[in-house]
């Protein structure tokens, strides 16, 4: 009760000294103003939670530029509507509209943020996605298979070797119907290592881990001296299958899983490990066909522990860790007990200590367990309540939130000691400071994102937008500079300076580079071919018309394509279509792109389509008819485009 008592004191006490006076209060705007026209000096990407997508925004303004569709339909661009992007929302279950988002993570060369990719988790059905940060585009998705919650994910190893994506839920592996009491010693957790080829960055599960049957909860892979390795925290080490709240907060300690990732591989390279019939779906967009193709795998590699003695260990650690980080320079491995007063921060160097002199507390299904003692580089005391993540700058320091208590503290590597505490409104999650999880962290701001928004805002009914805040982490203090509001729930996000991702952003897609099997290239190539009751619409668009405009011969019964090519070759001009009665989405077509809208017309008549997106003066003039007749009439398929149909 005492350690309650203080924590909210000092939470109280922060709070106060941040009241706005009014010269501070027009110091701090300053700091946040980005003026009209001019670029703000950093990304930060926002996982958009139970949106499934990922959101853009700049800092230090906290303005809103994008939402980037991953795991979820999106009728804004008609990503999961259109025909060339449905496949990317394949799984082994089937087609899935939406997904659960949690960790973007950006690929890094060298320990360093490199801007080329960000990587994102799906939790509910297990996938991992890539977004090429030259369009901004999904461009790949993988599901996992033997994973189920895919929490512990997405964060990538300091050269993108790998992708690493662990599970909450422990599950039968392979599935099978058994009883849930069944679960302990039965059911597993898979850590699956998916590689990133250097140059394409195509993904593809290399190896899957198969732990005992905890949950599998964070995780971040080692760097500098550590880098090989890979850290999980682990809960319900009490392999408990119902009322967690109660049966999973048994153990004293639950653990860190370490693993020595290069050991396995090099098992792997070797030709150790079994393939295990399963299925999965890889997902992979073609820039140049603008079309996705969904391929099903049906089997994966799987490594038992036991069969690479010396690469997993257990790293005890207080009460239900959630976040596991580890500091830029791969020394210190911080887990957030949940339930614990005290922060636990474990040490690399003696880790590999313990393990040389083979000093174990004993064992796990066969996993060694080191002793507490032995790897423990020291403890904060008593810094709040309930902690969650942890993120660091370049200059050795510490950030951790707390959940419970409402707050980030700031404390220093190696000393332990707490120096600073700011209130967040309310009940953070996750942090991010630009350029985390890599060596070299990008330091000036962090940002906290929160659960509760309450009186942040304006109400909007019974449910608030989640709010982000801006905080100067410049000085000594932090200091509290800006409210914005996200959207979804975004955990977590990844952030770094704009400067490579914008000199790296594309403008348009190059016609002459268009292999859409479907792609008209110029007005010359405009037609509409029948193809039993499947009718192929090869059109165009240009400022300001569609190319044909005028359409006869559509019959009911049929399923009518409208493959429609932006002919357009200037940045920022997209067109739209959407025909009237369709049961999909608008297409958003990028100039030099083909996209397709499936239509099957229920009503005999004259239907309109139009450009949806304010493209020119004349935008209101894109538009054009298409004539859908009786199933049995025998009016001719034609097409034209300024002039009437004979
Ligand atoms: Cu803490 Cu999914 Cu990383 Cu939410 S998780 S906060
Ligand atoms: Cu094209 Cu509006």
């Amino acid at each position: 009760m005492v350690t309650v008592f203080i924590a909210f004191t000092s939470c109280n006490n922060a709070s106060k000294s941040n009241s706005k006076s009014g010269a501070l209060a027009s110091n701090i705007a300053e700091k946040v103003y980005v003026a009209p026209g001019e670029y703000d000096e950093f990304y930060a990407f926002l996982s958009g939670g139970y949106s499934g997508n990922l959101t853009v925004y700049g800092l230090p303004s906290g303005r809103m530029f994008k939402e980037i569709p991953v795991f979820s339909q999106f009728p804004t661009s008609g990503y999961g509507y259109s025909e060339e992007t449905k496949p990317m929302l394949n799984t082994s279950h089937g087609f899935i509209p939406w997904g659960d988002s949690h960790h973007p993570d950006i690929s890094q060369t060298n320990g360093e943020i490199d801007g080329r990719f960000i990587f994102i988790n799906e939790n509910n059905t297990p996938r991992i996605a890539k977004i090429d940060l030259k369009t901004f585009e999904t461009t790949e998705i993988i599901e996992v298979p033997n994973s189920a919650g895919n929490h512990s994910s997405s964060f990538v190893t300091e050269n993108t070797e790998y992708v690493v994506a662990g599970t909450r839920f422990s599950v039968p592996i392979p599935q099978r119907d058994m009883p849930i009491k069944d679960y302990k010693g039965n059911f597993k957790g898979a850590l699956s290592f998916i590689s990133v080829a250097p140059e394409t960055g195509d993904m593809a599960i290399k190896f899957q881990v198969l732990m005992p049957g905890f949950n599998y909860d964070l995780s971040h892979p080692g760097r500098g001296k550590s880098h090989g390795w890979f850290f999980f925290t682990t809960y319900n080490t009490e392999e408990a299958n119902t009322l967690l709240e109660v049966n999973a907060s048994q153990n004293d300690k639950d653990f860190i899983a370490a693993i020595n990732w290069k050991k396995i591989e090099e098992y792997v390279n070797n030709g150790g490990g079994t393939m295990m019939p399963t299925d999965y779906a890889h997902n992979v967009y073609d820039e140049h066909t603008h079309t996705a193709t969904s391929t099903m795998i049906k089997e994966v590699r799987v490594v038992n522990p036991s069969e690479v003695p010396g690469a997993v260990f257990f790293l005890p650690t207080p009460k239900s860790p959630h976040g596991c980080d580890v500091d830029p320079s791969g020394e210190y491995i911080v887990g957030n007990g949940k339930l614990s007063a005290n922060l636990t921060v474990h040490s690399f160097t003696k880790m590999l200590a313990a393990i040389e002199g083979k000093k174990f507390a004993g064992e796990a299904y066969g996993i060694p367990i080191l002793n507490f003692e032995d790897v423990l580089a020291g403890v904060v005391n008593q810094p709040g309540l309930g902690p969650l993540h942890t993120e660091f700058d370049d200059k050795g320091n510490a950030y951790t939130t707390f959940f419970i208590s409402s707050e980030v503290v700031k404390w220093k590597l190696g000393t332990w000691e707490v120096i600073d505490r700011k209130p967040t409104y309310y009940s953070v999650g996750h942090l991010t400071i630009p350029g985390g999880n890599s060596r070299k962290p990008q330091g000036k701001y962090m940002f906290a994102m929160n659960k509760i928004t309450k009186d942040r805002y304006l109400p909007t009914g019974p449910e608030m937008e989640h709010s982000a805040q801006l905080y100067d982490i410049s000085g000594e203090k932090m200091e509290l500079l800006l409210d914005f509001p996200t959207h979804g729930e975004p955990h977590y996000a990844a952030a770094m300076r704009a400067d490579i991702i914008k000199e790296n952003s594309q403008k348009i897609y190059n016609l002459a580079d268009n292999k859409h099997p479907y792609a008209a290239k110029s007005d010359g190539d405009t037609k509409v071919v029948r193809d039993g009751s499947n009718v192929h619409i090869y059109m165009t668009t240009i400022r300001s018309h569609f190319s044909p405009d005028n359409i006869e011969g559509i019959k009911l019964g049929d399923k009518v394509y409208f493959h429609v090519t932006n002919l357009e070759q200037d940045f920022d001009v997209p067109h739209g279509f959407a025909v009237l009665g369709q049961n999909t989405s608008e297409l958003l077509i990028m100039p030099g792109q083909t996209k397709t809208s499936v239509w099957e017309p229920t009503k005999v008549g004259v239907w309109p389509f139009y450009c949806t997106d304010f493209c020119s003066a004349l935008h209101q003039e894109m538009q054009g008819y298409i004539r859908v007749s009786p199933a049995n009439s025998d009016t001719p398929i034609k097409w034209s485009m300024g002039e009437d149909i004979e």
